[in-house]
């Protein structure tokens, strides 16, 4: 933390369907160490969007973070290359995505970083683990009509 910057909650979404799917979630979460505040459970889910491939774990982690947001999305994408993620095929299979998805009281909206995340609202994948860590962001109706099936999975 840096002194006179604002700490604000943010929100993570989490999720693989290749390899150790569990044990990149662990090691994601340890890496974030001491900024994280919540770690939501473990859902199985469909895949949304893409070619035909496997289904992933999906979690939602909530932060307290003073990182700014180009800084937080250099620390999303050192996780993603923590676990060996090659970015090659759009919305294919991969170890380890994580995507900022709120960030309280900071909107952007660059070609290549958009928060709050498009799509957000949409993806039941990202809303019910949302739900259950901060039932006040999400809109039940929001979650009733959201994209894709999602399980209730073990804990990592
Ligand atoms: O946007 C995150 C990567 N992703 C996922 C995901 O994490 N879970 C599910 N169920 N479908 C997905 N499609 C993409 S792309």
């Amino acid at each position: 933390m840096s002194a006179g910057r604002p700490v604000r909650r943010a929100f993570l979404g989490m999720g693989s369907n290749l390899g150790d799917r569990r044990g990149y979630l662990r090691d994601a979460i340890a890496t974030l160490g001491p900024m994280v505040r919540q770690v939501s459970p473990v859902y199985e889910t469909d895949p949304v969007g893409g070619p035909e491939q496997d289904r992933y774990l999906n979690l939602v982690v909530e932060l307290a973070t003073d990182l700014e947001p180009r800084e937080l999305l250099a620390v999303c994408h050192r996780l993603e290359s923590g676990a060996g993620r090659v970015r090659d095929e759009r919305w294919g299979p991969r170890t380890l995505d994580v995507d900022i998805l709120l960030v309280e009281g900071v909107q952007v909206d660059d070609p290549d970083l958009e928060i709050p995340h498009p799509r957000w609202r949409d993806r039941r994948f990202v809303l019910r683990p949302l739900a259950d860590i901060a039932p006040d962001l999400v809109d039940p109706d929001d979650l009733d009509h959201a994209e894709g099936h999602v399980d209730p999975a073990d804990p990592l």
